[in-house]
């Protein structure tokens, strides 16, 4: 990978340096338990087949000791950017999600991401989420309910959800937006219902200055995710439900540089009339732990 100038990494380095810490401290560990102890036999089938395909892609592409030292370089640039959770949650997790999602009853999820925050406002709904007075962006309300796989209302529910601006910035991991902007624990009614009004994102490339976005241009791929929103679904003695919504007619749909978008993850908000502020129905079905 070519150098980059100190202006340019900077935001690169903004979001990946928070996005390391929270990786580093285990906050953002959801879905597993904490690591360590593996069997011998495990990490020998997985590690192994790990390295084997890199060496496969050595031998079959008659990688040169030019393109071995920019390898190292390109590493040793992820690690000093912190992009270590930006690379893998891009590249990686959405394999991950699938083995995970395979005995996961209720709605479809889909990865979590590099950019969840805990200690967000708590809220109850309806909520507005914490915004800057002249916020950009459409006003969109998103509304549904949480149940449980056998359809009883889940008063105890809350909807975790952040989401970028409407230039595609995400509080807490860029310097324009003001701490906690658009993140949020929504508390559902005693029906399980939510309605959360907020500013619809925009499309958003990963950073375009750090070592994975140099990759990702540098292949020729897309660097681009579609507009989305994060949720985590919870309720008490029911497994959290990590999730994303997108929108139909969205450019980047089918070619995530993420993989993480679904045909059963899209919205179709209406306009609802009040100026031009527009509206999606969801519900969310969560497992009995
Ligand atoms: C994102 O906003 C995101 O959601 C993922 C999964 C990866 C990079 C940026
Ligand atoms: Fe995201």
């Amino acid at each position: 990978m070519t150098a980059t100038s100190d202006q340019s990494v900077s935001d690169a380095v903004t979001a990946g340096a928070h996005a390391t810490e929270i990786a580093r401290s285990g906050a953002s560990n959801l879905r597993g338990t904490a690591g360590g102890g593996a069997d011998p036999a495990r990490v020998s089938a997985v590690v192994g087949a790990a390295l084997e395909g890199i060496r496969a892609a050595i031998r079959d592409h008659e990688v040169t000791y030019e393109e071995f030292d920019a390898f190292k370089q390109w590493l040793i640039a992820v690690s000093d950017t912190g992009e270590w959770p930006l690379f893998l949650d891009v590249y990686l997790e959405f394999e991950v999600e699938k083995v995970a999602a395979a005995t996961q009853q209720g709605s479809i999820g889909t990865i979590l991401g590099p950019f969840w925050l805990d200690g967000q406002a708590q809220l109850d709904s309806p909520a507005t989420l914490p915004m800057r007075d002249d916020e950009p962006g459409t006003p969109m309300i998103l509304a549904g309910q949480v149940t449980a796989t056998d359809g009883t209302p889940l008063a105890g529910a809350k909807v975790d959800i952040w989401h970028t601006d409407s230039d595609g910035w995400y509080s807490g991991f860029a310097a324009k937006p003001p701490a906690g902007n658009l993140r949020g624990v929504v508390r559902c009614d005693d029906q399980g219902r939510f309605e959360i009004h907020t500013r619809k994102p925009a499309p958003y490339t990963i950073p375009l200055d750090g070592p994975t976005g140099q990759m990702t241009q540098a292949a020729g791929w897309s660097p681009w995710r579609p507009a989305h929103i994060h949720l985590l679904v919870t309720a008490p003695g029911h497994r959290t439900l990590t999730s994303q919504l997108f929108f139909t007619g969205d450019p980047y749909l089918g070619n995530d540089v993420a993989s993480a978008d679904k045909p059963e993850l899209t919205l179709d908000p209406q306009p609802t009339g009040n100026g031009d502020e527009v509206r999606a129905d969801r519900d969310f079905v969560l497992e009995p732990e």
